[in-house]
């Protein structure tokens, strides 16, 4: 399997901790952001993602993009260690979860968007991360609340002893809410599955500054 990828791609992050926790080989192709005014751009990479965003994995000619698409597919094809929990109203929690990280806080501060921000309305670097810290406190807040409400007390994990989906989304807006220097202490259960998460080779592996084309 091939992964089109970028180190600090929140998207490419979660389908790298998804193909590592599977224990799958894969290969990544990186595609990179902000170079030649972003490769993903360019025919090449169109060609693979017409909505030329990562990731996009390419799986002997198969090619499946959106990160969700892709862990849904890799938990089909390959349902040992399953992504999500045993009961409908879990399985419904954690994709709630997964999606409140890729549909709501994701989209608002992509790359594109945050360029947009700058080059169509110029908005100066205060008032982006302004942005950027806002979308991402607003949407941990609720995710917050969500994982008290229906994550299982007594457990490392948000639906008992292993990570699945709503993990493999969380980790990586951590790092981002990291990066911009965003305050995590009022999400001390984020902080506490993100620890334990963290302790793991699958996640460990992932990271940005342990891909190929960490800058
Ligand atoms: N919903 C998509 C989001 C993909 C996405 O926004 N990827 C970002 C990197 S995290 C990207 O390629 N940005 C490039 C750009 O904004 O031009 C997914 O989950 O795969």
């Amino acid at each position: 399997m091939i992964l089109y990828s970028y180190f600090r791609s929140s998207a490419a992050y979660r389908v790298r901790i998804g193909l590592n926790l599977k224990g799958l080989d894969y290969q990544i192709k990186p595609v990179h952001l902000l170079k030649d005014g972003g490769q993903q751009h360019q025919p090449d990479y169109v060609q693979i993602n017409p909505v030329q965003l990562l990731p996009a994995l390419d799986d002997d000619g198969l090619i499946i993009t959106q990160s969700l698409a892709i862990l849904e597919y890799l938990d089909e094809r390959y349902p040992e260690l399953p992504f999500l929990p045993k009961t409908s109203a879990e399985r419904a929690w954690a994709r709630s979860m997964a999606q409140t990280v890729a549909c709501d806080i994701h989209p608002l501060n992509n790359l594109r968007v945050l360029q947009y921000l700058k080059n169509e309305l110029h908005a100066q670097e205060d008032a982006r991360n302004q942005w950027y810290r806002h979308w991402v406190s607003v949407g941990l807040e609720g995710l917050e609340a969500l994982v008290q409400r229906h994550g299982k007390k007594g457990h490392a994990f948000i639906f008992g002893d292993t990570p699945g989906m709503a993990e493999i989304c969380l980790i990586p807006q951590m790092f981002n809410a990291r990066r911009f220097e965003i305050d995590l202490t009022a999400f001390p259960r984020l902080l506490a599955v993100e620890e334990k998460c963290l302790e793991l080779s699958a996640f460990q592996e992932a990271a940005p500054d342990r891909q190929p084309d960490a800058a």
